[in-house]
């Protein structure tokens, strides 16, 4: 790739104001929790997005995705959810900013922008949020709104929401933003408390394995999952009405509220919360697990977490489920799973330096055999969360 700011100046012919550079994430356990009120454990990665910005005083945006060879122009205002998919992660957040800039003054008058990134999309690694995040972070270096990062990350959700349709919790914004070299995160999606955890695996690496399934059901699954996981808390507060979010609730009241009557309130609603309920304490014993050194039980917890992912929340795809199973017994695979929204993208692993190569070598010949697509494997570093460009 061509440095982003030669890009820039190619394109546009003047020298951009700055660039940003914003990572994709990993989620060690905690998946489906976030728009649930529980916990996560993700970290912003080695693969990222680039962008370069420089005034406009016009009126109009001019957007170009490198990667795709597209140039888009719009006018700033009136911004609206677009044809082009890639345009509203974008154009999401400047709506979202000049929301709460623009009635004030009128600060903003457009902007010229190149994107660029190694991110690949559809594998569950938050290209689209990373894509927001490097676009509000510019917005907000190249104007001084003095954005807070969490306050970035949240409107980069609602640009989500509002712009692409998906009713996404926090987490991927959230560890774009906030991501630190060599350490996980566990944020607290209720409070939006957070800390930092060094992720220290000494003979153990994170490792990716991409089944190259885009997630098309993704989207509109997504958004029944929340909408099941809503009508469940509603039916269990109806009886225990001290309930406020999942984290209230325990496993005898779920069995008690939508367990013992699944033909009236469904089957579908009882195994959501289920699910919500158990992956809620998981991540919270995983934590201990990690600062207790015991990454053993650490995996341990990833692998019952896709479980409850594939049988119970039913977001994973046979595909996962075969790389997740093929590697389960491995004595040198301490923990693996889906990771993300689901339906395709990759799934995590921990597993030892020293096996790394035979063990992707072998599962990406299985996984020809069984599906006749290559396995895509990215060895993953943790890094920086969204950072000017030097
Ligand atoms: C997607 C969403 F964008 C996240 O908010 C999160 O819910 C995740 O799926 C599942 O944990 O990445």
């Amino acid at each position: 790739m061509l440095a982003i700011r030669s890009q820039f100046l190619n394109h546009f012919n003047y020298v951009p104001s700055l660039a940003v550079k914003s990572p994709g994430r990993i989620n060690l356990i905690g998946e489906h929790t976030d728009y649930n009120h529980g916990f996560v454990l993700p970290a912003a990665i080695d693969k990222y997005i680039e962008v370069a910005i420089g005034k406009r005083t016009d009126g109009a945006i001019h957007m170009v995705a490198l990667d795709l060879g597209q140039t888009i122009i719009l006018p700033i205002h009136h911004l609206a959810p677009h044809a082009t998919p890639w345009v509203n992660y974008l154009i999401g957040v400047v709506h979202q900013v000049l929301e709460k800039t623009n009635t004030k003054d009128d600060l903003i008058k457009g902007f010229d922008i190149c994107i660029q990134g190694n991110i690949p999309s559809g594998a569950g690694l938050s290209s689209s949020a990373a894509v927001e995040c490097a676009v509000i972070f510019a917005l907000n270096e190249l104007y001084q709104l003095q954005l807070t990062k969490m306050e970035m990350a949240l409107m980069a959700q609602k640009a989500e929401h509002e712009f692409a349709g998906v009713k996404c919790g926090l987490m991927d914004m959230f560890a774009s933003l906030h991501g630190q070299k060599n350490k996980v995160i566990f944020l607290d999606c209720a409070s939006l408390a957070y800390a930092y955890y060094p992720l220290e695996l000494k003979d153990y690496s994170i490792v990716l394995f991409d089944t190259q399934i885009k997630h098309a059901l993704a989207s509109s699954e997504y958004n029944t999952r929340r909408l099941e996981c809503e009508q469940g808390l509603k039916m269990i507060q109806e009886k225990y009405p001290a309930v406020k979010i999942f984290r209230d609730i325990n496993t005898e009241q779920v069995e008690d509220c939508l367990g013992s009557n699944k033909a009236l309130t469904g089957v579908k609603i009882y195994q959501r919360c289920k699910y919500v309920v158990e992956e809620i304490e998981r991540v919270q014993l995983a934590v201990k697990d990690l600062t207790a050194g015991d990454m053993q039980a650490f995996g341990k917890k990833m692998f019952a977490t896709h479980e409850g992912l594939s049988k119970l929340y039913e977001v994973s795809c046979p595909e996962l489920d075969f790389l997740v199973e093929a590697v389960k017994q491995n004595e040198h695979v301490i923990g693996a799973r889906m990771m993300g929204g689901g339906f395709g993208g990759c799934t995590i692993n921990i597993i030892k330096n020293s096996e790394l190569d035979l063990i992707s070598k072998e599962l990406a010949a299985a996984y020809l055999k069984k599906y006749q697509k290559p396995l895509v494997v990215y060895p993953i570093s943790i890094e920086e969360g969204t950072h000017l460009l030097a």
